[in-house]
């Protein structure tokens, strides 16, 4: 009988995926798999336990993460990777809760849970693949689409204000919020190890090319030109103002690490009020009694 050889991986990031499932379904040029390669890159870096990390996605082309990443991970349904995440959280306090989600799922249909998760400081890590349409569907209009922008369901440009999603989830009480492109693939890594770290909302925006609708539709070239844009066009400041960040049509990318602060988290909240309301009647979130001290 043949002896069958055991394959050396070729990418150093295969044993976090699931290679039964590759070939992936991502067009040539799109920037989802570089967005992966980061997370990926930061759990090493992190050493994480990965016996204690999760990842669910809603649906779309990024909602496909859920089902590559060789973790445990969970492929919801459209709109509610937050809902789905908020209750693996609550039943699992020690398990890390990242979303990974893209931005129609997380601030279209799923917008609301968006917004509740980010005002009750849910300890979770949200990553957010903006590519500015619903790709998965046909490149329709998103909450992010820049005005003028076409898209399949604006074929003369879109009209409707978007969303800046940094102003958004701060505004609603997110206690890390950091944007980057694809093509800050090194800071994507570093402000995922951070929000991985850090208790509370975290949320990371990243631009992320979508040539096959987005770019297509609107004559911007291939994946290359995207980047060069992003190159062009992205400006870091820390610390900025999330008001004063709105993306225009292919205009600057104000990038950077916005907002980084502590507050206590729901969890945290709740067993502040409790303790106080019943004293030792009350016993801490996930743990016994004997473990208040
Ligand atoms: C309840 C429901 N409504 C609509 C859809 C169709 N649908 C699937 S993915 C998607 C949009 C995804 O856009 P986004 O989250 O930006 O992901 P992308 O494909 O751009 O990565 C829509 C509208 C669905 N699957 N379920
Ligand atoms: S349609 Fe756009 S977002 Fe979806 S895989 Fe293709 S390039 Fe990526
Ligand atoms: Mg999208």
């Amino acid at each position: 009988m043949k002896k069958v050889e055991k394959r050396e991986p070729k990418n150093p990031i295969e044993n976090l995926l699931r290679m039964d499932r590759i070939p992936h379904i991502w067009c040539a040029g799109c920037g989802i798999g570089t967005v992966v390669t980061s997370f990926i890159d930061a759990i090493k870096k992190n050493k994480e336990n990965l016996d204690k990390l999760a990842v669910v996605s809603g649906i779309g082309c990024t909602g496909r993460v859920a089902g590559y990443v060789k973790l445990d991970s969970f492929h919801t349904t459209h709109g509610r990777a937050i809902p789905f995440a908020t209750g693996l959280k609550l039943a699992s306090p020690d398990t890390k809760v990242v979303v990974f989600s893209g931005d129609g799922d997380l601030s279209g249909i799923g917008g609301n849970h968006l917004i509740h998760a980010a005002r009750r400081n849910m300890d979770l890590t949200v990553i957010c693949v903006n590519n500015f349409n619903y790709a998965m569907t046909g490149g329709q209009v998103a909450p992010t689409t820049p005005m003028t922008a076409n898209a399949s369901t604006a074929p003369y440009g879109n009209f409707e204000y978007s969303f800046s999603l940094p102003n958004l989830v701060e505004s609603a009480g997110a206690t890390y919020v950091a944007r980057w492109t694809a093509l800050h693939l090194r800071r994507v890594t570093k402000s995922i190890q951070e929000a991985l770290s850090r208790k509370g909302f975290s949320f990371i925006e990243v631009i992320t090319p979508c040539v096959t609708l987005y770019a297509r539709r609107n004559r911007l070239g291939d994946g290359l030109n995207l980047l060069k844009y992003y190159y062009e066009q992205a400006e870091i400041k820390h610390g900025a103002d999330t008001r004063t960040v709105d993306i225009d049509y292919q205009g600057k990318l104000i990038v950077g690490k916005f907002v980084d602060k502590d507050k206590p988290t729901f969890q945290d909240a709740m067993d502040t009020h409790f303790s106080n309301v019943l004293g030792d009647d009350y016993q801490l979130y996930g743990r016994i009694n004997h473990e208040k001290d």
